[in-house]
């Protein structure tokens, strides 16, 4: 008997720093209650998916930079997310900025919670990759300070048996390195749940941005393929406080292949069924890991963190 799951990607549009929480809930229940009349059964929100992208500006106010994390999950602005997803039996993905005290240290998260169709929180992950810098740039017209704002996340990949199959997560910058995808690979893992918020407006460095959107589907799409896994990944999107934001949240299939994507950069859901067997398919031919791997050959990707070239010549 085959085995599926029906996937939705539930993508916003902008939100603004003075949109309160409980209207952004508002906002993501609306797409869980449109996902599931269209019969999905896992919903998967973007990165950061309470608040604006905050790390595009420099806050030195330890209050105004704790408004945008949240302590607990659910807290009382998110439970009732919680509530309709467990009224309606559909597992959810979402992205929140984290404040966590743990061994009685605060620290600073760029996290997503895999949650079941009972309500139940069954994964954490903390974003480990982290783009952009620890201080502002100057003459950057929109910063990206992720490095200022949060630590590198410090549980790995994890993956999860649950819904049905194995399911890993990553966030937003995580979906451009193969690292991310071939260590869950190796654990089993058949849906990748990813949330974005990627701006194609950055001046200074960044002269690709007219390519932005060209990597980021390049990245899922390679990085399905690849790893014969299916990817959720669910954009935040659109102009939001002045930066522009790309879509395109789409649904990968472990062939490689998109086979849904948003049209627009407000608030939309595509949905696709993912069929587990297809990802099996990949794995047990072209690639079939334990078959084909050489990994003495691969030591160098974790022994060096940066590329050292060889003598000039001559
Ligand atoms: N949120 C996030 O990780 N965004 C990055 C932007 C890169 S440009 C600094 C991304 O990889 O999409």
């Amino acid at each position: 008997m085959s085995r599926s799951i029906m996937g939705a990607a539930a993508q916003l549009g902008p939100i603004a720093r003075s949109d309160p929480r409980k209207e952004v809930v508002a906002r993501l229940i609306s797409l869980l209650r449109e996902a599931h009349g269209r019969g999905a059964e896992l919903v998967v929100f973007p990165e950061l998916a309470l608040t604006t992208f905050f790390p595009r500006w420099y806050l030195e106010d330890p209050a105004e930079i704790d408004a945008f994390f949240e302590t607990e999950m659910p807290g009382p602005e998110t439970l009732p997310l919680f509530e309709e997803a467990k009224r309606l039996g559909v597992g959810f993905y979402i992205g929140y900025a984290e404040l966590a005290s743990e061994s009685g240290a605060r620290q600073r998260f760029n996290t997503s919670i895999l949650v079941d169709r009972a309500g139940r929180i069954v994964g954490k992950y903390r974003k480990v990759h982290l783009p952009g810098y620890d201080a502002p740039q100057p003459g950057r017209t929109s910063q990206h300070l992720e490095k200022y704002y949060f630590q590198p996340g410090d549980f790995g990949f994890p993956v999860w048996r649950t819904m049905g199959a194995v399911m890993g997560m990553c966030i937003c910058n995580d979906r451009r390195w193969p690292e991310t995808y071939r260590v869950m690979a190796l654990q089993g893992t058949e849906i990748i749940l990813v949330g974005y918020n990627t701006p194609d407006d950055h001046t200074g460095d960044f002269d690709f941005d007219s390519l932005t959107g060209f990597h980021n589907q390049l990245s899922l799409q390679a990085g399905a393929y690849q790893n014969s896994t299916w990817v959720i990944a669910t954009a935040k999107a659109g102009l939001e406080e002045g930066s522009r934001l790309i879509g395109n949240s789409m649904i990968v299939a472990p062939s490689g292949q998109v086979v849904a994507m948003a049209t627009s950069t407000h608030d939309e859901v595509v949905v696709a069924r993912c069929d587990l067997d297809l990802g099996t398919l990949y794995r047990k031919t072209i690639f079939d890991l334990a078959r084909h791997r050489e990994p003495r050959h691969y030591g160098l990707i974790v022994e060096r963190k940066g590329p050292v070239s060889p003598p000039e010549e001559g």
